[in-house]
């Protein structure tokens, strides 16, 4: 009997050398140390053993199951160490190696090219001026000599939310209702940034909702030539100084004498090309003096104050800055596109 106790410990010890998982052990456990196992059987058997033997196997038998309870709880301990190490090991974060960059937004190009656009002229002493997307059709058509019926109306179709209000369809209101605000004193010097509203079907070169930056100057004998010296001064300063300007009778029927500007094609240094359709020169922008008309019904004395104003389009801007041949993709939101022009 002491000879298969041994054995058995020696069978025993050696599945626990052997066995490189807890599970393993855990079928040692049972099968040596189990209720049906041979260590139990020879506990059951002490019966059946001469009394003289009986407290030698008995504590061999409890001896050898100790011994083998406690290699079994050693290799556990180990393989749960060394697995834990190993988890470590694995899980270990080096909290040194710098973390995976969030992917960040950035402003929208067009909201860069607006905020250039409004630094120039704040450089030039103009203040920006906001007003309502939703507007009353009086600020949108009336106070900029568009009197109900007047055909210059259809030239920009709108979103009329009822008879008398709409989405605006250019910043102009804000002029308006800035000028109006002064009651016909002091000097405005003030340039409106934001979005407006068209009902157009939108295609590569037209969106039913765009950006405009306009621009008014009202004060006591304000001229033509101002109007001129600011506008080249914002196309140098945007475009570059070697660029040249030129001034082309047009009309609005909220300016008058009203231009349009137009800067020296980069392509070609005015030499004319297919980015200036062979002309050498690339339209910007439209202006003019403030018609009196306006200035009457803003409350400003025409006879006492003269002003100028402009209007241009960020996105036919920024289509000739990079080079864009749809207007679509400044709203379309395709971050691939927008991405290019994502400042890091
Ligand atoms: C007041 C008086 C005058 C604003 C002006 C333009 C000329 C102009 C276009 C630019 C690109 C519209 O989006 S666009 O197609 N605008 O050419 N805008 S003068 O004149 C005003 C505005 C307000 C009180």
């Amino acid at each position: 009997m002491q000879e298969r106790l041994q054995e058995l410990k020696a069978d025993a010890l050696k599945q626990v050398e052997e066995a490189n998982e807890v599970k393993a052990l855990q079928d040692v456990k049972v099968q040596y140390l189990g209720k049906k196992g041979p260590i139990t059987e020879v506990l059951k058997g002490m019966g059946k053993l001469p009394k003289e033997e009986r407290p030698v196997i008995g504590q061999l038998a409890n001896d050898v199951r100790e011994e083998i309870a406690t290699a079994i709880e050693t290799k556990k301990q180990k393989l749960e160490n060394e697995a834990l190490e190993k988890q470590l090991e694995e899980e270990t974060i080096d909290v040194t190696l710098p973390g995976r960059p969030a992917p960040t937004g950035g402003p929208h190009l067009l909201t860069n090219l607006i905020e250039e656009i409004e630094d120039l002229f704040i450089g030039m002493g103009f203040e920006v001026a906001e007003g309502p997307e939703v507007e009353a059709d009086y600020y949108n058509f009336e106070a900029l000599n568009l009197p109900k019926g007047h055909p210059a109306r259809d030239m920009q179709d709108s979103f009329y939310i009822t008879e008398e209000i709409l989405m605006r369809t250019h910043t102009s209101p804000v002029q308006a209702r800035t000028m109006e605000k002064h009651e016909g004193k002091g000097p405005v010097k003030i340039i409106c940034p934001g979005k407006v509203y068209r009902r157009d079907t939108d295609d590569a070169t037209h969106s039913h909702q765009f950006t405009q930056i306009e621009g008014l100057l009202v004060d006591k004998h304000v001229r033509m030539s101002d109007l001129k010296g600011v506008l080249n001064a914002f196309a140098k300063q945007m475009f570059g100084e070697e660029r040249e300007i030129r001034l082309r009778p047009s009309f609005f029927p909220f300016t008058e004498p009203s231009v349009e500007m137009d800067i020296s094609c980069k392509m070609c240094g005015g030499e004319g090309c297919s980015v200036c359709k062979g002309t050498g020169w690339i339209e910007i922008l439209g202006a003019g003096m403030v018609h009196p008309n306006v200035l009457e019904m803003a409350g400003y004395d025409p006879k006492e104050y003269t002003g100028f104003a402009f209007g241009m389009g960020p996105e036919r801007i920024a289509m000739l800055k990079y080079g864009i041949d749809d207007i679509r993709h400044f709203y379309t939101n395709d971050v691939r596109f927008l991405n290019q022009f994502h400042k890091a």
